[in-house]
């Protein structure tokens, strides 16, 4: 994938983000788009109409890629703007703002799976042969957006600031219910027992996968293979079908190496 460095210098230098904008963050295939949906149907109060009408990289830009951002400079009043950058690249003005942010974490082996299965379809980066390969780039960080270690690191690093909330995959789908109060109170948002019955009928797995506006279907042909999906499985845990002993166990040597030092608490999927 294409993100030309003049192009990143300028978002990180010059965009500016404003106190009342909102910002979701997560490393590849953890959900973003899940997280999203919810997002705007908490704004929408459970009201379906939006997510069904606007394409979710429209409701949400991306920062990093050249579309959302010039979306995002002429967008009015309080924004969501969606972002796989890591700390170190993400605009300097966040740093300054009360802008909230939340960043959604998911076990990174899910993760690498979803990934493989994702970027194997996709047309504008390097794809992986087999899983082992994709296992060997995802271990050493030479993937998009690299090190899934360091992207976490990164952010958690920003844990008790109180315009931050970490929300974790395996949360939402295990009490989406309590996830989607958690985000509501954490944005000021109220919302009545049907309307929220609505958030989560709206933000489903099958919900989604239907939504010609959020399963990225728009995006077939150019972007992704005919047989592309971006809602594959939608399940935590599956990589136990895809990972050799070997495989488990040299990851879980480098996530103890990497990750000891953080509370574990934050690792809901342990
Ligand atoms: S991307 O391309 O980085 O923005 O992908 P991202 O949206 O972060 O992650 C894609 C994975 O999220 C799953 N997904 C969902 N799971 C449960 N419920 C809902 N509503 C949902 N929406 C997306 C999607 O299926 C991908 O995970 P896998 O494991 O590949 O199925």
């Amino acid at each position: 994938m294409e993100f030309p460095s003049e192009h990143l210098r300028e978002v990180q230098e010059d965009f500016i983000i404003k106190d009342e904008d909102v910002l979701l963050l997560t490393y590849p295939q953890s959900g973003t788009n899940w997280l999203i949906e919810t997002v705007c149907l908490i704004y929408s109060k459970g009201d379906p109409k939006w997510v069904q009408s606007e394409p979710i990289w429209d409701r949400s830009p991306w920062v990093e890629t050249k579309h959302g951002y010039e979306l995002l400079k002429e967008k009015e009043g309080p924004r969501l703007i969606s972002s796989h950058l890591p700390v170190q690249l993400f605009p300097k003005s966040f740093f300054k703002s009360k802008a909230k942010m939340i960043y959604l974490i998911r076990n990174p082996r899910d993760v690498l799976v979803s990934g493989y299965f994702f970027w194997r379809s996709a047309k504008f980066v390097k794809r992986p042969q087999s899983l082992e390969q994709y296992f060997e780039w995802f271990v050493e960080g030479n993937v998009v957006f690299g090190s899934w270690f360091d992207h976490a690191r990164g952010w958690m690093s920003m844990r008790d600031k109180e315009n931050f909330l970490i929300l974790s995959y395996e949360e939402m789908k295990w009490d989406m219910r309590s996830t989607v109060e958690k985000i509501c109170q954490f944005l000021g948002k109220k919302l009545e027992p049907e309307e929220l019955n609505s958030v989560l009928k709206n933000s489903s797995f099958q919900a989604m996968k239907e939504n010609s506006m959020s399963n990225y279907s728009l995006l077939k042909g150019q972007y992704f293979e005919e047989n592309g999906q971006l809602l594959r499985k939608g399940v935590t845990g599956d990589w136990r079908n895809y990972f050799t002993v070997a495989q488990a166990e040299t990851f879980d040597k480098l996530f103890q190496e990497k990750m000891a030092d953080l509370p574990q608490d934050l690792f809901l999927w342990k």
